[in-house]
């Protein structure tokens, strides 16, 4: 029982030998203490939720490739194998890489998404609260084996250490800073991690590592696919980005789109991706996160270096009628590469009176572009175009699709070009939502 409920029963009697009438006064007392009662009841509750060990055992990993866009497909999939499982999810924090840094940064899970949200789809709890609350009472240092499909140590070496959970950067740093090692690794083969395409594979898993025998199935990479698998896409909607997140970006529209609408884009740019670009020649099937516009069978078309690296008068195209179809005055571009824009204005070049081109700018001087607040800027533009190839445009189209917001791709379909220029782009009756 609540505590507060000793004072409410003293306010009572108080009332009652003083003689006190003012019902109103009482009863608005009565009912301030008793909210309050019920809101430190539900916050004790939420803390126990996490303090209380799940008997039903725990997921851990390392969302250890790739930059955000993989890591989030890496989510995906791992949230989804949770559910399946039935275990607690341990959110892991994102792995970062910062210039001049020798090792990555961890950034915990809750400074870019809300817990509570996926927490109530699957539970869920982040790694910090995991180490400090859960593990002291059923990981301790010497029950912390590791978890892979079959030997990732090089071959040849004694297999001493056969997951090779920490070797290099990434794994090192990311267990380091939970102060995690591994006494031994359990290879978790035949088992795989596609539980929706293999009849009975996760009540295998649960019969071959039952939760009272193995609380935690500490993985040393994720168990899941990438890219992302169709049937986990939809996953994004429990994602939400973090308040913190989210005023960045209001800021953002504040600061650079005062004027409503406006269309956002994402221009993947770098020499990273000229490189890995130029793999389509010879690719024949998707690559990275092609599926979300070519379809997961290439039912929609197929892969060109055009759809992964556009040329510029496609882009500039595709901008000026997607600022006409919404009738917005600017156009948001967030780019890896703003060095690369100049080619893009001077395509634009005559056409300046039509929209504005926006791009990042720091708040104060020298601030790096913050990707976290773009990709929540691009969810809410009126109509976004992305890159249909990259990860990081991925995370904007799956949250707009989950919100029923509209979506293009640079250079797709394949024939775009022989359509006329007034119909194809944005669907009026499906204009975006326009808020953050
Ligand atoms: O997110 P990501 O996996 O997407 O990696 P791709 C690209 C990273 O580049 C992002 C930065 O996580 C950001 O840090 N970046 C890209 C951006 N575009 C933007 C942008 O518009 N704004 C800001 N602020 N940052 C794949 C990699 O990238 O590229 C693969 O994940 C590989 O591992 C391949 O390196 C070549 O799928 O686009």
């Amino acid at each position: 029982m609540c505590v507060l409920s000793v004072p409410i029963l003293m306010l009572a009697e108080y009332c009652l030998l003083y003689n006190v009438h003012s019902e109103s006064i009482m009863r608005q007392t009565a009912l301030f203490l008793s909210t309050l009662c019920l809101l430190i009841a539900s916050s004790t509750s939420e803390e126990s939720a996490a303090n209380e060990v799940d008997e039903r055992g725990y997921i851990l990993f390392c969302p250890c490739m790739g930059r955000f866009g993989n890591q989030m497909d890496y989510f995906l999939g791992t949230l989804s194998f949770a559910k399946e499982l039935n275990r607690t999810l341990v959110l892991a924090p994102w792995v970062e890489y910062h210039m001049r840094q020798p090792k990555s940064i961890q950034v915990p899970f809750d400074e870019y998404f809300r817990v509570d949200k996926v927490a109530k789809y699957h539970p869920a709890i982040t790694m910090e609260t995991f180490m400090s609350e859960i593990a002291p009472k059923i990981w301790p240092p010497s029950k912390r084996i590791s978890f892979c499909y079959q030997q990732r140590q090089a071959y040849g070496e004694p297999p001493t250490d056969p997951c090779a959970a920490k070797n290099g950067n990434p794994p090192g740093p990311f267990w380091d800073t939970y102060g995690i090692d591994f006494v031994s690794s359990e290879l978790h083969s035949p088992l795989s991690y596609d539980l929706w395409n293999v009849a009975g594979e996760a009540e295998r898993w649960r019969r071959r590592y039952p939760p009272h025998r193995w609380p935690v199935l500490a993985f040393a990479g994720s168990p899941a696919s990438y890219p992302v698998l169709e049937v986990n896409a939809g996953l994004q909607r429990h994602f939400q980005w973090s308040e913190a997140v989210r005023e960045r970006a209001r800021q953002l529209r504040r600061r650079l789109l005062p004027a409503a609408p406006f269309v956002g884009v994402h221009l993947r740019l770098g020499s990273d991706w000229e490189r890995a670009c130029a793999h389509t020649r010879q690719a024949t099937g998707n690559m990275f996160s092609s599926a979300q516009c070519l379809g997961y069978r290439q039912q929609h078309g197929r892969l060109t270096e055009r759809l992964c690296y556009p040329d510029w008068p496609t882009v500039a195209r595709q901008m000026r009628r997607a600022a006409r179809h919404t009738r917005a005055p600017a156009v948001y571009v967030a780019t890896d590469a703003p060095e690369r824009l100049d080619r893009l204005r001077r395509e634009l070049r005559g056409h300046e009176q039509e929209f504005e081109l926006v791009t990042w700018q720091p708040a104060e001087p020298g601030r790096p572009a913050d990707a976290h607040a773009e990709l929540a800027l691009l969810a809410r533009a009126n109509l976004f175009i992305g890159n249909c190839v990259s990860s990081f445009s991925a995370v904007v189209f799956r949250e707009r699709d989950a919100l029923g917001l509209p979506s293009a791709f640079w250079a797709f379909p394949e024939d775009s070009d022989s359509e006329s220029e007034s119909d194809r782009d944005a669907d009026p009756a499906r204009r975006g939502r326009d808020e953050l």
